[in-house]
């Protein structure tokens, strides 16, 4: 089991919907085991982003997690920036309702707000920390670069943007070797192989990586002057770039 909530089992045998994959109610629910069990490093992109935030954030500014899903980086800023304003955004409805829930008593002292809406059409400002933790991946290829722009425009000098995504390598047999190690990671944390074969069926053309120099090009055309590489566990990174 993850973090809270229940086991993800979407995926297992006869319990197939082969329909594309979704951040909807049925995924909300396994939310916390599913990126656990997947993600390598996931908790540790989550200590970096508290430590990061309490290094980084300027009184009186936002912060922002971006495609906040169950708000765990959300949580991360606020231990790290006990003091900030953290403006939380997805466009899935089932994941800020579970937040809401959640996140009440923060909500209720001004420490968080909750916005459903998709990240392309939300207005961004007076930013110092900035969270984008394995979404991009999941935005179409042409709207990555002006989401971009904005975020380095909403920020502050000295201000940050921490990206995790999943990547894939120039070589197509790093790629294979990489995926391989990263199907032992899953099953070794239960998952079976036809499990692991319908997920990845499923998020055929709803997730779509890119090359560590694809991301690192678009934060320093987008302006941003210094790039950490942060984490590296296996095909997924996390980085820090600084305005
Ligand atoms: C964490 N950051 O736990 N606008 C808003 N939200 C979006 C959009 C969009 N256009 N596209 C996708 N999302 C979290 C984990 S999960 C990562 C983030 C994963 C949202 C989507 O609804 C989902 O909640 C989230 O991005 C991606 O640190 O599942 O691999």
């Amino acid at each position: 089991m993850g973090l809270m909530g229940k086991q993800d089992n979407i995926f297992e045998d006869g319990n197939l919907s082969g329909l594309p994959f979704s951040f909807n109610q049925e995924v909300t629910e396994v939310f916390e085991d599913m990126i656990d069990r997947s993600v390598p490093g996931y908790r540790t992109s989550l200590n970096i982003i508290r430590y990061l935030s309490q290094q980084h954030y300027q009184k009186n500014t936002n912060c922002y997690d971006i495609g906040c899903s169950l708000g765990a980086s959300s949580a991360a800023i606020l231990s790290g920036a006990k003091s900030s304003h953290v403006i939380a955004i997805d466009n899935s409805e089932a994941m800020i309702n579970e937040c809401k829930k959640r996140f009440k008593t923060q909500i209720d002292s001004k420490h968080i707000e909750f916005k459903t809406e998709d990240i392309m059409h939300s207005n961004l400002e007076n930013a110092s920390v900035v969270v984008i933790n394995y979404v991009i991946q999941f935005l179409d290829l042409d709207q990555r670069d002006n989401l971009f722009n904005k975020i380095f425009k909403s920020l502050l000098p000295g201000g940050i943007l921490i990206l995790s995504e999943k990547i894939h390598f120039d070589n197509r047999f790093e790629t294979n070797r990489v995926f391989k190690t990263h199907h032992r990671f899953k099953s070794a944390n239960g998952y079976s192989d036809m499990e692991i074969a319908s997920k990845r069926d499923s998020l055929d053309g709803v997730l779509i990586t890119e090359r560590e120099k694809d991301h690192i090009k678009r934060a320093t055309n987008s302006g941003f002057s210094r790039v950490e590489k942060i984490l590296s566990n296996l095909n997924f990174r996390t980085y820090k770039f600084i305005k």
